[in-house]
């Protein structure tokens, strides 16, 4: 078959065996995996890293949905950066897609960005989602027509998640010594499913009934500490990935929603830096089985 044959509506991959989203296939993709919002964070963040094989270039390949994956090594530790651009569907297709085409135990840390709740979280805090992240959703069924009366709440809260503790402890680790102890800091996230609704953001454009969203979440969730789009779903799928991937994640606060400051532009990237070099460190001294997972025993 051509490159663009597919042959499997349930996990379709090409002739090649390219996955349909990111476009990558076995051997393009290491074990360890920094996944970043924006393809210009990725590039600054590749800086640090060197080719898999010296002499030639690190591999780079941007697929036809804008899913940009580049892999080298990091201090010789082989590892990938990823442009997982926002939001949980695509959170979902960057851990679906990568689990298909890497061998071994996986470990996968975000670096992302988020508002700010509450202390101890501050405008250009790096918060790492220990002891993990909950889901925020909006709730059609809640929205009838403007004014019609509802008993079913317009947003629903998930359980906490929990975060791979080493790792994530590992990443606190890290982050102190590139940015301070004061610049770091941890507690529970609480990932949307929109960055206007579901994080109680409101315009007179839409009836959105999220007034009392933050209070309510902080209610029942005082410790709950950054909100933002994909944390929670990569959470989620590394506990239901029968072990076989291990996932933290940090964000820095670039938002704060009690007074309503957004963080500078060169503050942002001068902080991503920093948190981009905590994270590929933290994934580097990871330990993982590469002798684990059903490639091993012939299956995909
Ligand atoms: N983000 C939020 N909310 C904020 C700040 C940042 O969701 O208040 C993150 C998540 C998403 C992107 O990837 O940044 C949206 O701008």
């Amino acid at each position: 078959p051509g490159k663009t044959d597919i042959t499997d509506a349930n996990f379709p991959v090409d002739g090649e065996g390219r996955t349909y989203h990111l476009g990558t296939k076995r051997g393009e993709v290491a074990n360890r995996i920094l996944s970043v919002g924006s393809e210009k964070r990725a590039l600054m963040l590749a800086e640090y890293l060197e080719p898999a094989v010296p002499g030639q270039g690190l591999f780079m390949l941007e697929s036809s949905r804008g899913f940009l994956t580049i892999t080298g090594r990091y201090h010789g530790t082989p590892l990938s950066i990823i442009v997982t651009h926002m939001g949980m569907a695509n959170a979902d297709f960057v851990v679906r897609e990568n689990r298909a085409v890497v061998e071994g135990e996986m470990a996968i840390v975000r670096l992302g960005t988020c508002g700010a709740l509450q202390p101890p979280a501050r405008l250009g805090s790096f918060v790492v989602a220990d002891p993990g992240a909950m889901l925020i959703r909006r709730n059609p069924d809640a929205f009838g027509l403007e004014g019609e009366q509802s008993d079913v709440p317009p947003y629903t809260f998930s359980r906490p998640i929990p975060s791979d503790t080493a790792l994530s402890q590992a990443l606190q680790h890290e982050a102190a010594l590139l940015l301070g102890p004061e610049g770091v800091c941890c507690g529970l996230n609480a990932t949307a499913d929109s960055f206007y609704s579901s994080q109680g953001r409101s315009t007179a454009w839409f009836d959105d009934r999220n007034e009392s969203l933050l209070a309510d979440l902080l209610c029942c969730y005082p410790e709950a500490v950054t909100l933002e789009m994909e944390t929670a779903m990569l959470l989620d799928l590394a506990r239901c990935s029968r072990g076989s991937i291990r996932a933290a994640a940090g964000v820095i606060a670039l938002a704060d929603r009690t007074s309503n400051d957004f963080l500078g532009a060169d503050r942002t990237q001068q902080l991503e830096r920093a948190a981009g070099q905590a994270c590929l460190a933290a994934l580097a001294h990871t330990q993982l089985d590469d002798t684990w997972g059903p490639h091993h025993n012939g299956s995909t």
